[in-house]
């Protein structure tokens, strides 16, 4: 067992940890250690369902050993970082587990990243592989790990879950089928070390990697399997993207396992897919962002659905949940509603299950433990006054100290002593309770993906028809939040147009959800008295100028 620490990687200061792990928080267990002990206890119980597969505790169990020596004959050793890119397959957590056996770090990236979210990621987190499937809605995702691998030399190799219709995967990558291979022992990894590479929401180009260790994200899936009442009867359906923090973790796919339940995944989140897979795998629980719970509350209002009936709890969160859906998701689809207000660099916050509705519908809930330190700040770093707005701080046994090898990006996020600085506007209520009000930065929250201003504003600056640009984020009825482009053109003869700019972001790479809206071609930016350098100003005097974008939806 390695008792250094992983480069790169700021542990928590050693009173702090001592404490934790003297409380219990922190068990000093490992990922794998919480497989092979539910597996030990319940074997046939079934861990993972999809689509196409449906495997027991001892199968998972089994494929996870092949696949672990499989990858270490490819090279991958204990604290190698890689990338893996999968859908919402029951691959998914075999892989995972497989790295976590190893000691490898998996790196969580989104089906939706493109070659400009790869190459940064494969980058800065220094990886090795690049684990994919062959197609994905239509996509090559092999041909991408082709592409990001040719641009990141230490990435050298490619290893491709093979479509389910054909068994071959492209020349050069190696099949994930193929590499399975006889089980073998490997050294245990340190509970205290980094487990995953997690992204920050609203990376820009240098992405902001967050370490996550065995202890502290352990004990965030327990305590939120608590708080969630996850038992061995749990069916825990993954509907977003699952690579995400709060489908992982809130109580996620590992807090279903962590519980000795099931792991169901759904290929999409559409309520036509999600709601059979509710009916066919017996679901009891899930999570969405606001926006998609609002479809799927529409849907089962329109009455005519699969039967529903086991589905007992929706999480919500992501994207502040507005109150009066928050008032309909309950009757509507006949579960209890659980707000969610969470972040991948840690603190998570709940409301439970037995709180009174006014708390439910109106807050989003407060941290999921005691130890969890939280406090609300003006500009200065002062705490505002009770009930007042403020900037939410938080550090705690499970909220990072620090990025991922990024001193830059901790200089802005960290305090001195160890505060991370969330950037969300919060109210602290009386009862303990949150709710969230905004964002102090500029990141525009797209019904739960996150896209940073400062990022798009760069593609866009690299059009030729733009002359600058200023994002913005404008308000939606059913995202929340969109993301509008004020634009100066080069030649006000030939302004850009929203087809030609969200073409031309798509095609250097970008994720989808990050091309701009709405795009409005402006003859000057307003004056903001502020000087000309305060890009959050100028978005403000846009906003105001231009009380007619997001009006509408
Ligand atoms: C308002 N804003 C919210 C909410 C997150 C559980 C749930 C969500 C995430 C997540 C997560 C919000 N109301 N209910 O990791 O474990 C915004 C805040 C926050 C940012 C974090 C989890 N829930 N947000 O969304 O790392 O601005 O994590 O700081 O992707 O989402 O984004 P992310």
């Amino acid at each position: 067992m390695l008792d250094t620490h992983l480069p790169g990687f700021t542990p928590w200061p050693a009173p702090e940890a001592r404490q934790y792990r003297e409380l219990g928080l922190w068990t000093g267990e490992t990922f794998d250690d919480i497989l092979r002990a539910r597996t030990a206890a319940n074997p046939t119980a079934i861990a993972v369902v999809d689509q196409a597969n449906r495997w027991t505790y001892a199968e998972l169990d089994a494929r996870v050993a092949s696949l672990a020596a499989g990858l270490a004959g490819q090279g991958v050793a204990a604290r190698d970082r890689v990338l893996v890119q999968l859908p919402n397959v029951a691959e998914f957590v075999e892989v995972i587990f497989a790295l976590f056996r190893l000691g490898a770090l998996p790196v969580f990236c989104l089906p939706a990243h493109r070659r400009g979210e790869l190459v940064p990621i494969g980058q800065a987190s220094g990886a090795v592989a690049i684990i994919t499937c062959h197609h994905h809605q239509l996509f090559d995702h092999a041909a991408l790990a082709a592409e990001v691998s040719a641009e990141v030399p230490a990435i050298t190799r490619v290893i491709v879950l093979p479509d389910r219709d054909r068994t071959t995967v492209p020349e050069g990558a190696v099949s994930l089928d193929e590499l399975r291979s006889a089980p073998q022992e490997f050294p245990r990894a340190a509970p205290s070390d980094v487990a995953f590479l997690q992204l920050s929401g609203g990376s820009t180009g240098m992405p902001k990697l967050i370490p996550r260790t065995h202890d502290d994200y352990l004990f965030s899936v327990r305590r939120s399997a608590e708080i969630c009442e996850l038992d061995t009867d749990t069916v825990y359906l993954a509907a977003l993207p699952v690579a995400h923090n709060f489908p992982m973790s809130s109580p996620g796919i590992l807090g279903a396992l962590w519980a000795g339940g099931t792991v169901a995944m759904a290929a999409d989140p559409t309520p036509a897919t999600a709601f059979a897979a509710i009916e066919t795998f017996g679901v009891t629980i899930t999570g969405l962002v606001p926006p998609l719970a609002r479809l799927w509350a529409e849907r089962a209002e329109a009455g005519d659905t699969p039967d529903l009936s086991t589905l007992r709890v929706l999480l919500v969160g992501g994207a502040r949940c507005p109150d009066e859906l928050a008032a309909r998701i309950g009757p509507a689809l006949g579960v209890t509603l659980q707000q969610v207000f969470g972040m991948a660099e840690g603190l998570v916050c709940y409301t439970r299950l037995d709180d009174p509705a006014e708390v439910i519908v109106s807050t989003q809930g407060r941290p999921m433990s005691e130890y969890d330190q939280v406090a609300v700040v003006d500009e200065a770093g002062e705490p505002v006054p009770p009930g007042t707005d403020g900037l939410l701080q938080t550090k705690g046994p499970y909220t990072i100290r620090g990025y991922y090898d990024n001193a830059a990006a901790d200089e802005r996020a960290f305090t001195s002593d160890g505060w991370y600085r969330t950037g969300d506007v919060v109210c602290l209520r009386p009862d303990g309770n949150l709710v969230v009000k905004g964002r102090q930065d500029d990141r525009v929250n797209r019904g739960g993906e996150k896209v940073s201003a400062e990022e798009l504003e760069e593609h866009l600056l690299a059009h030729p028809a733009v002359r600058d640009a200023v994002i913005v984020s404008v308000p939606d009825t059913v995202l929340g939040e969109r993301t509008c482009a004020f634009v100066l053109a080069a030649d006000p003869a030939t302004p850009p147009t929203l087809a030609t700019v969200r073409k031309f972001v798509r095609e250097r790479g970008v994720a989808a959800w990050k091309l701009p809206d709405l795009v409005e071609v402006v003859d000057s930016f307003p004056e903001t008295g502020v000087g000309k350098t305060s890009r959050r100003a100028l978005r403000a005097a846009l906003l105001a100028a231009s009380s007619h974008v997001g009006s509408t939806s």
